[in-house]
């Protein structure tokens, strides 16, 4: 039946990781955004903790969560700062290919890399400067030499940690015909950091999540030998969709642990301010503000776990993880704005809190899928069921 309450282990889980958001990210969140700084010692503390590599099986050194308890972790890493959260978790988007559809060599060598090594990264390379929501129109392209390995060419653009990672999963045109379908003109390959040929460029200096990493890479020339080839050649846009299942539910968490955080900042904050003789909060209009915002915030937790749910039931979640990633980040951008509106004067001043919060929040509109992305894949999932 239906549960929403926590296993002991979840709670034990939770509790620790509650304790290292209080203790290690929001006293240094606000520092962070400041400078931009990438939390090296932050995520060495998480590696230490476990928090790093949840979504990698236990036989390949990883914690072997379950996808409800990742979602779960995010939500509370996300509370404490969205930014430091990334940082720390885009590992689990870096390996979903390899963890997906790598054969085991491939998971023993890159998944295994990740969780003997402290704070090794890997990224997720799919967007180009000339291609974003539209996966299929990227121009990063590989050939293959007559020994069956492959020569890589091309940039990638706005790659989460790649100035950090060791690895890099990178999607690329091998079939040149633009009439090729689109299931059987990509395919997805493992590009280890260090290749000749491949240079990393600035970090970018983005709205928000400012300490998080940001940066293209280029390929010119770049040997990738075949065993680098996640499955079957040609069938790399699969690879890069069927990921999205299982990354944007912990997302979606994100984005409400975003919002979480915007909600009770405001209401401490309604209840400490008074105008006319009274704390703002006995203001009705500040009420409903705040009622709204809780709701936001209860349905977009609704909504992730749904997603979860149906892919621990082995079923697939697109449908389920494209409405918890949308609506939880307009929800976290309504949220967050809210925030900032109780807060008055004071929510627009960066010596107060809701203000990185609101700058942070609209990312989650834009990566992993803008959201009018999202709704055309709903629409589609919709009118596939409907038939
Ligand atoms: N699973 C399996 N197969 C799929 C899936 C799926 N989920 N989706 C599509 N396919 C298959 C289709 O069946 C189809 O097969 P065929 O060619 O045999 O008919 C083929 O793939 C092509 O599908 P479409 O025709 O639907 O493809 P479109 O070109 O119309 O594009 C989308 C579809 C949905 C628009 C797609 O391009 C898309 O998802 N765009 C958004 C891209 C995106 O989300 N990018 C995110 C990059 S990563 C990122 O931002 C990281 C952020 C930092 C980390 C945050 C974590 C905390
Ligand atoms: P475009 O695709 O050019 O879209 C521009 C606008 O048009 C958007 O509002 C979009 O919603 C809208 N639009 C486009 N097509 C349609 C349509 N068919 N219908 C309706 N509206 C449409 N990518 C990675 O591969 N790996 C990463 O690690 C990664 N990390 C990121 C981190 C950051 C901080 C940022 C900013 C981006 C990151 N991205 C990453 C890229 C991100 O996924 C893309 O920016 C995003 O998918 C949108 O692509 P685009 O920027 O090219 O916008």
């Amino acid at each position: 039946g239906i549960n929403f309450d926590l296993s002991d282990d979840q709670q034990k889980i939770l509790d620790m990781t509650e304790k290292f958001v209080r203790e290690e990210i929001i006293p240094k969140a606000a520092e962070h955004d400041r400078t931009g700084e990438f939390p090296v010692d932050i995520l060495r503390k998480a590696w230490d903790l476990g928090l790093v590599n949840t979504t990698i099986p236990v036989q390949y050194g990883g914690s072997g969560l379950t996808l409800m308890d990742r979602c779960l972790i995010r939500e509370k890493l996300s509370y404490g700062c969205s930014a430091i959260s990334l940082a720390i978790t885009n590992n689990g988007l870096g390996c979903a290919p390899v963890l997906l559809f790598g054969n085991d060599e491939q998971k023993k060598e890159y998944l295994g890399r990740l969780t003997s090594e402290p704070s090794t990264l890997c990224s997720y390379g799919v967007t180009e400067p000339g291609a974003g929501s539209d996966v299929a129109g990227l121009t990063t392209n590989a050939r293959q030499t007559s020994d069956g390995d492959w020569i890589l060419n091309g940039e990638k653009m706005w790659i989460t940690n790649a100035g950090y990672a060791n690895w890099y999963f990178v999607l690329a045109r091998t079939d040149p015909n633009p009439k090729a379908k689109k299931s059987e003109a990509f395919t997805g390959f493992i590009v280890e950091r260090d290749s000749p040929g491949l240079t990393v460029g600035r970090k970018e200096w983005n709205m928000g999540q400012r300490c998080s990493d940001t940066r293209s890479i280029r390929f010119e020339d770049v040997l990738v030998p075949k065993k680098n080839v996640l499955g079957i050649p040609g069938k790399g846009f699969r690879i890069a969709m069927g990921v999205f299942d299982i990354t944007r539910p912990p997302n979606a968490a994100n984005a409400v642990g975003l919002a979480q955080r915007a909600l009770d900042e405001a209401t401490k904050y309604s209840l400490e301010r008074r105008t006319f003789g009274k704390a703002i909060a006995q203001h009705q209009a500040i009420q409903m503000i705040l009622a709204d915002m809780a709701i936001g915030v209860e349905n977009g937790r609704v909504a992730y776990m749904r997603a979860a749910y149906e892919q621990m039931q082995g079923r697939r979640n697109t449908y389920w993880s494209s409405i918890a990633k949308c609506y939880a980040s307009d929800m976290a951008n309504q949220v967050a704005t809210d925030a900032v509106q109780i807060f008055g004067g004071a929510g627009f001043n960066s010596e107060y809190p809701v203000e990185k919060l609101m700058r942070d929040a609209k990312i989650f509109q834009i990566y992993e899928g803008t959201s009018q992305i999202q709704r055309n894949i709903i629409a589609r999932e919709h009118f596939t069921n409907h038939k």
